[in-house]
C-alpha cells in the first residue's frame, strides 16, 4: 500500500514507546491485576539469531494479549552475561572479555527495540555486573550457612578443551562436553557443591504441580535425570584380610552397605561388585596379595579411561576382577566373593552390588563370563493369580510348588529372568509373589538391623566450582590452617580483579589463583596471610534465580524485594528452548525451594506454566550460532521489518513446533498487514460512531471473533488466532467493496477490533493504524472488547408446522436446516402427534425453512 511505509512506521513507534514508557510496571499505585510474563534472558554471544526471533515473539504476544485484558504485565529482559565464549573470545583475541559482553549486550538491545518487543526497559540486569553477582555471593552464603553449600574431594567431569570442570547435566548422552564438544575425562578434584539432593523428593512430587502446565516432555525429563528409585539398603559384613597387614593382623571385619532395588531376591546373591574407583575398593585391596594389587591398580587404569555413558551401556562384554575378598549374606549366613568391575558405578547407590546373575542381566553375562554360581530365586513360570496355595515344605523346610513347567534356566539361555511369579529357593519368602516378598524381607532386615527400606537417586549433588575467570568469584578465604571463612556479608561483593597482566588461558587451574593482589588477603580471624579462593561458580547460579532479581533490579541493599515477589511471582508463563529443560529449570526449581525454606519466598516452584517454542530451521537444520545460515535476524528484519517478521513467526503454526524457514513466507506476512493497513484507511466514519448498528452479519463475525480470542491466546494457539483475525479482514474488506461501505459502523467497529488484535503480534502497523483510526496512542492499552451476547447466538427463523391447513405448531430452526430435517422434527412435535392422531398421513410438503404441510385421511 502506497502509505504503509514499513521503514517509518516502525521507526515513529519504537521513538514514541521510548518516549511514553507504555510498558513500564513501576506505578506503586497501579491497581490492576498482575501477570509476569518471562521470556529466558539471553547469552550475549553476537547478535540476536532467528531463535531469539521466534522466543520473543511468542513471549511479547502474551505480555501483549494480558495487557490487552487488563493487567499490569511485568515483561522484563536482562542478560546472562557470565560465561565461557566471551573469556574464549577475550582470550582468542587478547581483549578483556568485559568489553567484548557489554558490546553485543548493546548490540542484542538495539536488535530487541528494532523488533518491538514491549520490554520493561527500566528493569534491566546483567549477571556480569558486581550488583548483580553480589547476590550470587550471597545466596552461596546463605546455603553454606545452611550446610548446603560444601566442598568435596572427587572424580568430576573435566573438560579437556576448555579446562575446567563441568556439571552432570552438562555433559551429554555421547559423553561429550556441552560447552566445548570435547570428550569428557574424570578426574579427581576439590570442588564446592551445593546440596540438590536433600530436595530430589519435593524436586520430583512438585512436578505433578506442573502436570498440564509444563510439556509432557520436560516433566519426564526432570523426572528421569531425578530417576528415584525405591528398594532397600542391605548390610553385609566383609570378612577380615587374609593377607594380613604389615603386623601380620588380620584386619577386622567391617559392614558394606548395598543398594538393590530388589531385596526380594537376596537369597539368590551368588557374588558382590565393587566400583574399581570407588573407596571401599581401594580398602578392600589394602592389605591384599601383590598379584591382586597389581592386577587391580592395572583394572582401575582401564576403567578410569571409560566415560560414565560407557560403563553404563548394557551391551558391553562384561569385565571385572576378584579382589580375593569375601561377604556374608546376611539372611543365608552364605560366603560370597567380591568382584571389582566397572559396571558399577562409585557415585551410585553405595558403590557395590549384591550380584543376583538370575534375575539381573549384568551379573547374568557376568557370572557366565566369570563362571560365578547363578540361582534361581523367583520361579517366573508360576503363576501369580488366584489365591496362593498352602505350600508343603520338604525335608529341608523349602515349599515344595505346584508347579506345572520347570523354572528356566538362565545360564543356559543367557537371558535373566525377569518378571513376577512365586519365590523358591528362599527360605520364608518361598510361595509369595515379588512384592509380597520385598515387604517381608525388608520387615526381616529390619528387624535384624541388618536392613532397610531405602531410596536411591540419579541425581547428583550440584558441582558449582569453575577453574576459569568470567564467572562470580567464590566468597570463601582459605586460612592457612586449612579453614574455610566465608568473606562476611558486608564485604560483598568480591569482585573480579582487572585482567591486566593475566593470562586467562586455560590451564587447568583458575586464571584467578595468578591474581597476585586478588588472591592475596589476610585471614578474618587473626590478619595472617589467607587466600581467597580461585574458583568461580557456574553461570547456572546466576540464572537460577534471575526471575526474583528483576522485580527490584536496582535494590543495593537485597537480592529482591520480598513484598515484590509477593506481588508478581512466581513466574505466570516462561517462555524459552527446550534446551533448558533439565539445567536451568531444575536448578531455577532447586533454588526456588531453598528460598522458600529460607523464609524469602512464600512459593515452591518457580514458573507455573511453560512454553518450550520450536526452533527454526533452514534447509532441515537449526540456525544457530554454530551453524548460521544466510537467514539472519538483522537481515530478515532489514528486508521484511519486525511485524511481517513476528507474524510470519505466529502464524507458521502451532508456537511448539519447528518451522522450516523455506515453508513460511514474510513477503505474504506483508501483503497481509498492508491488506489489513487499507481497511482502515478506507473506513470514513468518524470515531464517536454509534455503535450496535450497521452490518449484521459483519457484526456477528466482529463479536465470535472477540468471544474466540482469549481462549486461543491463553491455550497459545497463536496461529489459529491469527487465522482468524485474517478471516475478519477478509469479511470487512468484502462489507466495504461490495456492501455497506467504509461508512457502516460495522466496518468501523470491525476494523478497530481487527487493530487491537493485530497489536499482539505486528503491533507498529497496530499503533499506526489506531493512530489513523482517529484515537491517542497507545493500542497496546486499548483494551479487548467485550463480545456483545446477543449477536453470539446463532440466527434462527420460525417454521409453521401445518395439519390439514390448519397452523399446529411453530419451530425455531436454523435457517439453514434442511427438508429432512425440518419434517423430522414437524412428525416430533407433540401438537401434531396429538392432532395426527392414528390417522393416516397421506402427503407431507415441505418447503425448508418456512413451513411443513401434512395431509391425513380421515
Ligand atoms: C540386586 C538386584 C537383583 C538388582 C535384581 C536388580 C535386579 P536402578 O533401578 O537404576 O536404581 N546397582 C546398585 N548400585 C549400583 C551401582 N553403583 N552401579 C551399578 N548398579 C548398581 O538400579 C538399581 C539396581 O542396580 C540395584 O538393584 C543393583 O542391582 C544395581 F534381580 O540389586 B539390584
Amino acid at each position: 500500500a502506497p502509505d504503509y511505509d514499513v521503514a517509518a512506521i516502525h521507526a515513529k513507534w519504537q521513538a514514541k514507546w521510548d518516549e511514553l514508557k507504555p510498558f513500564a510496571t513501576s506505578d506503586p499505585n497501579d491497581k490492576r491485576p498482575r501477570k509476569y510474563i518471562l521470556d529466558m534472558f539471553p547469552y550475549p554471544s553476537g547478535d540476536l539469531h532467528m531463535g531469539h526471533a521466534e522466543a520473543y515473539a511468542f513471549g511479547d504476544i502474551a505480555a501483549r494479549y494480558w495487557r490487552q485484558r487488563g493487567f499490569n504485565v511485568l515483561h522484563p529482559i536482562g542478560w546472562d552475561s557470565f560465561g565461557l565464549p566471551a573469556e574464549n573470545a577475550a582470550i582468542e583475541r587478547g581483549i578483556d572479555p568485559r568489553g567484548w559482553t557489554y558490546d553485543n549486550i548493546e548490540q542484542q538491545k538495539k536488535s530487541m527495540k528494532l523488533y518491538g518487543v514491549s520490554f520493561d526497559w527500566d528493569r534491566v540486569l546483567h549477571t556480569s555486573d558486581p550488583e548483580y553477582y553480589k547476590w550470587n555471593q550471597w545466596l552461596f552464603l546463605k546455603m553454606y550457612e545452611k550446610g548446603l553449600a560444601y566442598r568435596k574431594d572427587s572424580w568430576v567431569n573435566w573438560d579437556p578443551v576448555d579446562q575446567t570442570v563441568l556439571a552432570n547435566e552438562q555433559v551429554l548422552a555421547d559423553g561429550t562436553s556441552e560447552r566445548s564438544g570435547a570428550v569428557v575425562v574424570k578426574k579427581k578434584l576439590t570442588q564446592w557443591y551445593l546440596k540438590i539432593t536433600d530436595y530430589a523428593d519435593r524436586l520430583l512430587d512438585d512436578l505433578n504441580q506442573l502436570e498440564g502446565a509444563w510439556p509432557s516432555k520436560v516433566l519426564s525429563m526432570q523426572r528421569n535425570w531425578i530417576g528415584r528409585s525405591i528398594g532397600a539398603d542391605v548390610d553385609f559384613e566383609i570378612e577380615g584380610a587374609e593377607h594380613g597387614s604389615a603386623s601380620g593382623a588380620t584386619a577386622p571385619n567391617r559392614t558394606v552397605t548395598v543398594f538393590t532395588t530388589r531385596p526380594d531376591t537376596l537369597y539368590g546373591v551368588t557374588f558382590m561388585v565393587v566400583a574399581p574407583d570407588g573407596d571401599l575398593a581401594a580398602e578392600l585391596v589394602e592389605n591384599a596379595s601383590d598379584d591382586v594389587k597389581a592386577s587391580f591398580a592395572s583394572y582401575l587404569k582401564q576403567t578410569q579411561k571409560q566415560t560414565e555413558i560407557e560403563r553404563k551401556d548394557a551391551s558391553r562384554t562384561k569385565t571385572g576382577i576378584p579382589l580375593d575378598r569375601f561377604a556374608i549374606n546376611p539372611v543365608t549366613g552364605e560366603r560370597i566373593p567380591i568382584w571389582a568391575a566397572d559396571y558399577v558405578l562409585a557415585d551410585y547407590g553405595h558403590g557395590a552390588v549384591m550380584a543376583v546373575p538370575a534375575h539381573d542381566q549384568r551379573d547374568l553375562e557376568f557370572a557366565i563370563k566369570f563362571d560365578l554360581p547363578v540361582r534361581v530365586v523367583l520361579d517366573t513360570n508360576a503363576p501369580i493369580t488366584g489365591a496362593i496355595p498352602v505350600l508343603e515344605l520338604d525335608e529341608n523346610g523349602m515349599a515344595i510348588l505346584p508347579d506345572d513347567l520347570p523354572p528356566l534356566n538362565p545360564r543356559e539361555t543367557g537371558t535373566s529372568l525377569q518378571g513376577d511369579g512365586r519365590m523358591i529357593n528362599s527360605g520364608p519368602l518361598d510361595g509369595l509373589s515379588k512384592s509380597n516378598a520385598i515387604k517381608k524381607i525388608v520387615e526381616q532386615l529390619e528387624a535384624a538391623g541388618t536392613g532397610r527400606a531405602a531410596k536411591t537417586y540419579r541425581l547428583r549433588d550440584w558441582l558449582i566450582s569453575r577453574q576459569r575467570f568470567w564467572g562470580t568469584p567464590i566468597p570463601i578465604i582459605h586460612g592457612s590452617d586449612g579453614e574455610l571463612i566465608p568473606v562476611p556479608f558486608d564485604q560483598l561483593p568480591v569482585e573480579l580483579p582487572s585482567t591486566e597482566g593475566l593470562d586467562l588461558k586455560p590451564k587447568g587451574k583458575s586464571p584467578l589463583a595468578a591474581a597476585e593482589e586478588w588472591i592475596n588477603v589476610t585471614d578474618p580471624r587473626d590478619g595472617s596471610p589467607a587466600l581467597r579462593d580461585a574458583d568461580t561458580m557456574d553461570t547456572f547460579v546466576d540464572s537460577s534465580w534471575y526471575f526474583l532479581r528483576f522485580l527490584s533490579p536496582n535494590d543495593p541493599d537485597k537480592a529482591f524485594d520480598q513484598a515484590e515477589a509477593e506481588k508478581w511471582a512466581p513466574v505466570d508463563q516462561y517462555v524459552g528452548g527446550v534446551e533448558h529443560a533439565i539445567l536451568h529449570l531444575l536448578y531455577s526449581r532447586f533454588i526456588t525451594k531453598v528460598l522458600f525454606d529460607l523464609g524469602y519466598v512464600s512459593f515452591t516452584e518457580p514458573f507455573s506454566a511453560l512454553l518450550n517454542q520450536g526452533m527454526v530451521l533452514s534447509e532441515g537444520k537449526k540456525m544457530s550460532k554454530r551453524s548460521r545460515k544466510a537467514v539472519t535476524f538483522s537481515g530478515e528484519i532489514a528486508e521484511h521489518g519486525a511485524d511481517a517478521l513476528r507474524l510470519t513467526l505466529a502464524f507458521a503454526g502451532p508456537p511448539e513446533d519447528n518451522i522450516n524457514w523455506e515453508d513460511v513466507s514474510p513477503p505474504a506476512s506483508h501483503k497481509f498487514l498492508a491488506r489489513a493497513f487499507r481497511l482502515v484507511r478506507d473506513v470514513t466514519s468518524a470515531p464517536e460512531i454509534e455503535w450496535k448498528t450497521g452490518d449484521v452479519a459483519l457484526r456477528r463475525a466482529t463479536h465470535r471473533f472477540l468471544a474466540d480470542g482469549p481462549g486461543l491466546a491463553e491455550s497459545l494457539k497463536f496461529n489459529v488466532l491469527v487465522a482468524r483475525i485474517m478471516d475478519l479482514v477478509n469479511t470487512t474488506r468484502k462489507v466495504i467493496d461490495t456492501g455497506a461501505g467504509g461508512e457502516d459502523a460495522a466496518v468501523r467497529e470491525a476494523a478497530e477490533v481487527i487493530t487491537i488484535a493485530l497489536s499482539l503480534f505486528a503491533p507498529h502497523t497496530a499503533e499506526e493504524m489506531w493512530e489513523k483510526l482517529g484515537y491517542e496512542p497507545t493500542v497496546a492499552l486499548a483494551g479487548w472488547r467485550k463480545a456483545d451476547p446477543s449477536l453470539l447466538v446463532e440466527e434462527s427463523v420460525t417454521a409453521v408446522v401445518q395439519v390439514d391447513g390448519k397452523v399446529r405448531d411453530r419451530l425455531e430452526v436454523s435457517p439453514k436446516i434442511d427438508a429432512a430435517d425440518l419434517e423430522a422434527l414437524a412428525m416430533a412435535s407433540e401438537a401434531v402427534k396429538r392432532t395426527v392422531g392414528d390417522r393416516e398421513i397421506v402427503k407431507v410438503i415441505v418447503r425448508a425453512p418456512k413451513l411443513v404441510n401434512i395431509a391425513t385421511r380421515q
